[in-house]
């Protein structure tokens, strides 16, 4: 068993384990804990004995679960690197097919060896496409959905196999960032796994916030994240500095920054800088997930910047005090849920909270502790 990253991409430790070395998600997380906690995120590409137990397509019925509510459109301010997002919610609800007939509205640019914007065959014209979108949710049977898992993936997806198209897209994104209003489905309660996968199903993961007293909606049960092109995540640490996962299930790769623990405090104290009023009014802005820097800014600034991009059938984790930020590339489904490992209890115990946003998640660590240890 070698519980040694495979290589480093971008800084960022990258683990290909065997299926006996990952089966254990617990045992894995400790084994690799120091890495994450240098780095501020890993990413560990799962064995394909694991992978094949992952249904993909998801079936008719899964596909049909998914329900994208009041997704959020991002208003991005700024320039120079530096730009404000405000996420507003839409007073919608979308199933995955609405969801991507949506995403042709969020065209990529075309450049640097790109796949032509043509739709591919499996998608209707416009005017159906006006159809499906305006169909009413409960009028989708699973017949619909059966015939949707033929062409339920992100168009063109091989062009991420291509790194100077990635490039090319990752420098046009900090260029263009505030010229649109990407959309988000962020923090949908659900999951896409199903109950036969046993081990690293993020909606059933041993942690010790199974010790909680209550469930903590993306805390200790899983959110979903439907992605289109730009849709971004502002620079943050977990609620209550917790660690996370994320899996992206299926489409288009995510991009991920990441501060090594080491330069937290100057990432803070730049952050600080470029947001003086928000930082005034509360010490822990960065928790209101608002605030995007561009790496290259970062990094002449003298700060460094993880960098790494997420496919598909992969999963990256963040850790406590690793701040992390990013964007999606396209069309895509996420899963995402708060992990913790016990040498986390004491850093939970000390990890401060806003204390402006009414919903700031807040865990009783002295009774998680107790609950644990009896
Ligand atoms: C996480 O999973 O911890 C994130 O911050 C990413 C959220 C996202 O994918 O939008």
């Amino acid at each position: 068993m070698s519980y040694e990253p495979d290589h480093y991409e971008g800084s960022v430790p990258v683990f290909k384990p065997d299926y006996e070395t990952f089966r254990d998600f617990y045992k894995f997380m400790c084994e690799v804990n120091k890495y994450g906690m240098k780095s501020g995120i890993i990413k560990i590409v799962p064995p394909e004995q694991w992978v094949d137990k992952v249904a993909f397509p998801p079936s008719a019925e899964t596909l049909q679960k998914i329900k994208i509510k009041t997704p959020i459109q991002q208003h991005i301010s700024g320039s120079k690197g530096v730009f404000v997002v405000q996420n507003v919610e839409k007073p919608k609800s979308y199933n995955v097919i609405q969801w991507k007939h949506l995403s042709h509205d969020y065209k990529l640019p075309e450049g640097r060896h790109s796949a032509k914007n043509e739709d591919s065959s499996g998608i209707e014209p416009h005017q159906q496409s006006n159809k499906v979108r305006s169909k009413c949710l409960d009028s989708f049977t699973l017949d619909d959905f059966e015939k949707f898992r033929e062409n339920f993936n992100c168009d063109h997806l091989e062009q991420f196999d291509d790194e100077q198209r990635v490039e090319f897209l990752e420098s046009y994104y900090w260029k263009t960032l505030n010229f649109t209003e990407p959309m988000y489905g962020a923090d949908s309660l659900g999951s896409l796994f199903e109950d036969s996968v046993k081990e690293w199903n993020i909606s059933s993961l041993p942690s010790i916030l199974e010790y909680l007293d209550e469930k903590v909606p993306g805390v200790n049960e899983s959110y979903l994240y439907a992605g289109l092109w730009k849709a971004s995540f502002a620079w943050h640490l977990e609620d209550q500095d917790l660690y996370s996962i994320n899996y992206i299930h299926f489409g288009a790769p995510k991009q991920w920054y990441s501060i090594p623990q080491e330069d937290s405090e100057k990432f803070y104290n730049f952050m600080k800088e470029q947001f003086p009023e928000e930082s005034k009014n509360c010490s822990e802005f960065l928790r209101h997930k608002m605030f995007l820097v561009s790496p290259k800014l970062l990094q002449s600034n003298g700060i460094r910047c993880n960098h790494i991009v997420h496919r598909q059938q992969e999963f990256i984790v963040t850790y406590p005090f690793g701040y992390h930020a990013g964007f999606n590339y396209g069309y895509n489904l996420a899963e995402s849920v708060n992990f913790a490992l016990p040498s986390w209890l004491d850093i939970g115990a000390k990890a401060k909270k806003c204390l402006c946003i009414d919903d700031a998640v807040g865990i009783n660590v002295q009774k998680l502790r107790s609950n644990y240890m009896h």
